[in-house]
């Protein structure tokens, strides 16, 4: 049995015996902790100083490259002009893989389908006071046609991607780079 298989019983069991808390969630993968990151931290729309448009395709983001400075905080408009459910996630590359595993969970669960998100499931309750409900301030999950926003502040100069963690879709190109430095350097 795989690593994943054994994870995705440990989710069912949680769900049906209501007890057992769950390690494998957005908050902690990564080491991050609600709302805040290493590279960063929800940002006051009052104080986005740059809109940024991003349209999600299948599967593939326009633009594929973004800069920003440390600082500076900036709004995302995200569009997923695609037929498929797609996720605008900043993070860095580890923390992408970690959550690919909890996406892959979602799909198994019924959670999430291709074109579709099932948010009352994402809601339940696991049993330990969490949700599969994807409220990070670092991610917005979109069906097809639908449009959101993300406002972010860079803290550090480093290099993040922005990536869909739908199964398959990382690995086919839904990967951006994004450098956080100075202008200057
Ligand atoms: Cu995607």
């Amino acid at each position: 049995m795989t690593r994943l298989n054994t994870l995705t019983k440990g989710i069912a069991a949680s769900i049906i015996l209501g007890g057992v808390a769950l390690n494998v969630t957005s908050a902690t993968a990564g080491g991050t902790h609600k709302g805040g990151h290493a590279f960063g931290e929800a940002g006051d729309p009052s104080k986005a100083t740059r809109t940024i448009n991003i349209v999600m395709h299948d599967n593939y983001y326009e633009p594929e490259n973004i800069t920003a400075k440390p600082g500076e905080t900036i709004r995302f408009t995200i569009k997923n002009a695609g037929d498929f459910v797609h996720e605008f996630n900043i993070g860095t590359a580890k923390m992408h893989a970690a959550h690919q595993e909890e996406m892959m969970m979602m799909v198994e669960h019924g959670v999430l389908e291709p074109d579709k998100i099932n948010h009352e499931m994402m809601k339940m309750d696991m049993g330990n006071g969490q949700t599969m409900e994807h409220d990070d301030p670092n991610s917005i999950l979109l069906e097809p046609g639908k449009s959101g926003e993300i406002v972010w502040k860079f803290t550090e100069a480093t290099s993040l991607e922005f990536a869909c963690n739908i199964p398959g879709h990382y690995d086919s190109g839904m990967v951006g780079q994004l450098s956080v430095k100075k202008p200057d350097s």
